[in-house]
């Protein structure tokens, strides 16, 4: 009785609302009849969780039981989306709670509605941790997803006068019905201070002596896996003023200065930075990556360790994942924990060290390569400081001895950086540390190899590896795309939404004209439906003869958002100058969705531009409709749902070399959109599996914007050359899109014309040429749907159960269990 959790309540319709009932008059306190919809999807919510709950502790109390291995994925960023319809699919409810709604009245589709997505990460990171940890959980495969529970998400953006304004996203307003708080798990987390030896029974060993601390309150997240009956832990940690450090300053009676300490340490966690590949250094981002990092360590380490376990053991029973560098101050952690408080010999605590972790790197922009001065790590972790000296030390003596006094080598493979000020460089670090290192798509993996680390993967054979990003079928094929989800399960079963190779088998059905005539009425259904959220949320239309173009990621420069309006400016060019006749035009709808980090002034701009080419093109009668530019605010989860199952054409068009991997790429391919591409990330890898036939590729490979590199890249040269590009670049110039004032847009265009950093001129043309392949492509219809749906049947190896796969054969070692 004790050890047996109580089972959840009957799974029929009557006993759903019985539950139901309850929740909303015992939890939240009303009738039906008074109930709000917030009161109303709160107690569903809650009511859902109870179904999950029997599951969640048989999963801890078996996981107890077997002690087997398991992962801690260290994140500083989980970007989950909305969690109702995700635990409704999870314990197949969402039948039984839409009759037992209904019975009472109530729409599911209202109450889904009302749920505000935790935005607790950037983008394709956080997201990635997201799928991540929906994968382990049905794979049965044990995990901790450990991070940090922002009171503000990333922030909520919305557009005056066409320019990004960011507003706080206060996700927890009404309520956070998914959580479970563990305040009497608490953890003391210390800061600043300075380190002291001591003789401890003959043995000089160190301790630090912390100035300030800061109490890590865990809130846990239930992660269930598909119909399987486990449900993982994802345990988000809130930082809060500690009683004694406020007791100490209400006795001096200073009342005051108590609530400014709780307000200093609370801000910890209070907001995700919404920076997203540039580092600023800022000591309150170190704090909060020292915060959760050191509360998961204990956490594991001293309570859900078994009492008396050896430590020497710990590689066999966990491997903590390091989600980029954000979370490596934890190795210095783990040695601390090991060497001061458990007393271990170095070299042992060190063995150990080294198995436990394991580093993904994320980027390959120089620049978003996180680094902090040794001034500020010394201030406010003393001790860390000094243990990646020796870390170093031991490291630089390592290299010495394999390859002799070559100071250059030395100098360029330092965890310690000279130049410009001295500053610990947490890549490498994380690759010292790191049993693995991986790349997260094959093009990645290899340049990181050549290009970002070489020195070190000389050093280290066999340490790297890759493994290709993926995205959870459950979230964005089944519950994002229901109708293309059922035509997929009539044809080959039901088998696919946890083993998606098998969407193979819908290749031959490309050449079924029924079946490409029911893909086709779903990608147009799915088209009224995004539609109808657009009408709803921003006003817009979609137009149902239009081609749907979407381009939906983080704004930035290497991503080339300008690219694509360079394109659409020429589109209305040819128009407006009549070169073409706009009844000629392919109709296309662009949809833009992102965010541009508020201290990113060029991006910021970008998307000033894209709007105000938006309002020009949309309102000039001489386009006569044919193209339409939406730029819908505030991107995300729950909107990527929607916009992605009704794209025809998807927009991925880094420059080759820089763009990771990313994941929208697979979304897109995976719900039947077609890629207009760069040769760069994964999209490398879906051309390779969907065929060229069915793959747009333009632009310059990662070895050609190399040599473009190496010989000067001038690219006015490309302006002065191409009159197409000059034409586009000329009207963005003229003030066409500002209302005649030719300074607005003055910065972006100088920049593209005399830096480029990420060579957009270099690659219009073959853009545009690519780009009047796709209209051309477009006009068959019958090849593009057989097309769509080879892009859908061959991209199954893109779930994240397969990247999950890799990382256990490859990196982890822990075989799911029962
Ligand atoms: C402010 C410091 C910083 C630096 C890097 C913040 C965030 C980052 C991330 C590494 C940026 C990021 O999200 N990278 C993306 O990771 C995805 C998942 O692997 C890839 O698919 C994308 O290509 C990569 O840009």
């Amino acid at each position: 009785l004790a050890t047996a959790p109580v089972a959840g309540p009957p799974t029929s319709v009557d006993g759903f609302v019985k539950e139901f009932l309850r929740e909303l008059n015992f939890g939240q306190g009303v009738t039906l009849a008074q109930s709000t919809v917030n009161d109303q999807y709160l107690a569903l919510a809650r009511t859902v969780r109870h179904y999950l709950m029997a599951r969640w502790l048989e999963t801890s109390r078996r996981q107890f039981e077997q002690q087997t291995k398991g992962v801690a994925y260290l994140s500083a960023e989980y970007l989950l989306g909305r969690q109702l319809g995700n635990a409704l699919l999870a314990t197949d409810l969402t039948e039984v709670v839409e009759d037992g709604l209904r019975s009472l009245g109530i729409d599911l589709a209202t109450l889904r509605s009302q749920e505000v997505e935790p935005g607790l990460g950037n983008g394709g990171l956080g997201r990635l941790a997201a799928c991540f940890i929906d994968s382990l959980a049905t794979m049965g495969v044990p995990c901790i997803g450990y991070g940090i529970r922002y009171e503000y998400g990333i922030f909520r953006q919305t557009f005056v006068d066409d320019q990004q304004v960011e507003q706080p996203d206060g996700w927890l307003a009404l309520g956070a019905p998914w959580e479970f708080p563990h305040p009497e798990q608490a953890q003391l987390i210390g800061f600043g201070g300075h380190t002291e030896t001591y003789d401890d029974e003959g043995v000089t060993r160190t301790r630090w002596v912390p100035a300030w601390d800061v109490k890590a309150l865990p809130y846990n997240y239930m992660v269930p896996g598909y119909l399987n009956g486990r449900v993982n832990t994802l345990r988000l940690w809130r930082a809060v003023a500690t009683d004694a450090f406020d007791l100490k300053i209400f006795n001096a009676g200073d009342f005051e200065e108590a609530v400014r300490s709780q307000t200093f340490a609370e801000n910890i966690s209070k907001v995700l930075y919404p920076e997203d590949s540039t580092p600023q250094g800022k000591e309150l981002r170190l704090q909060q990556q020292y915060f959760f990092v050191a509360a998961s360590i204990k956490n594991f380490v001293y309570d859900v360790l078994p009492e008396g376990f050896d430590l020497h053991e710990l590689p066999e029973r966990i491997i903590f994942q390091l989600n980029d560098t954000h979370p490596v101050i934890g190795v210095p952690e783990l040695m601390r924990v090991l060497v001061d408080e458990k007393k271990m010999d170095w070299d042992e605590a060190w063995a150990i060290t080294k198995q436990c972790f394991a580093y993904t790197c994320h980027t390959l922009l120089p620049e978003a390569l996180e680094v902090w001065s040794v001034d500020l790590l010394g201030r406010l972790l003393p001790r860390h400081l000094e243990i990646i000296y020796r870390i170093n030390d031991e490291f630089l003596a390592e290299v010495r001895e394999k390859f002799g006094d070559d100071e250059l080598r030395i100098r360029r493979m330092s965890i310690i950086q000279e130049y410009p000020a001295r500053a610990v460089r947490m890549a490498y670090l994380a690759t010292v540390a790191g049993a693995k290192v991986n790349g997260v798509a094959e093009l990645h993996s290899q340049l990181l190899r050549e290009k970002v680390l070489p020195d070190f993967d000389e050093f280290y054979p066999g340490k790297f590896t890759n493994v290709t990003n993926g995205v959870t079928p459950r979230r964005f094929l089944r519950l994002a795309n229901p109708a293309l989800s059922e035509l997929i399960t009539e044809t080959i079963g039901v088998g696919w939404i946890t083993d998606l190779e098998r969407l193979r088998e819908l290749e031959p059905y490309a050449e079924d004209e029924e079946f490409r005539a029911r893909f086709a009425a779903i990608k147009a259904h799915n088209k009224r439906r995004a539609n109808a959220v657009l009408l709803e949320r921003d006003g817009f239309t979609v137009p149902d003869d239009h081609m749907v173009d979407v381009m939906v990621k983080r704004l930035h420069e290497y991503k080339r958002q300008l690219l694509k309006v360079l394109h659409i400016v020429t589109l209305y060019d040819r128009i407006v100058s009549g070169e073409v006749a706009a009844a000629d035009v392919t109709p296309r709808t662009f949809i833009f969705g992102a965010k541009a980090a508020a201290g990113y002034a060029m991006a910021k701009r970008i998307i000033h531009l894209i709007n105000a080419v938006g309002s020009t093109v949309n309102a000039d009668p001489r386009v006569e409709g044919r193209l339409k530019v939406l730029f819908p605010p505030n991107y995300n989860v729950t909107l990527a749902e929607k916009v992605i199952p009704a794209a025809d054409l998807s927009e991925q068009i880094s420059l080759a070399g820089k763009e990771a991997s990313g994941t929208g790429n697979m979304k897109f391919a995976l719900n039947g959109a077609l890629t207009i591409g760069t040769d760069d990330g994964a999209n490398v890898e879906i051309r390779e599996l969907v065929g060229d036939e069915n793959f747009f590729l333009f632009g310059m490979s990662e070895p050609e914007v190399q040599a473009l590199q190496d010989a000067g890249y001038r690219p006015s040269a490309f302006y002065e050359s191409d009159p197409t590009l000059r034409r586009a670049i000329d009207l963005i110039a003229s003030g066409a899109f500002s209302g005649g004032d030719r300074s607005t847009f003055e910065p972006v265009v100088s920049n593209l014309l005399h830096q480029d950093r990420f060579m957009v001129l270099a690659d219009f043309a073959s853009y545009i040429a690519e780009q009047d392949r796709v209209d051309v492509a477009y006009g068959d219809q019958e090849q593009w749907t057989r097309s769509a749906i080879l892009n859908v049947a061959r991209t199954g190896f893109f779930s994240s159960d397969r990247s999950m796969v890799d990382y256990i054969d490859r990196i982890w070692h822990t075989p799911p269990v029962r």
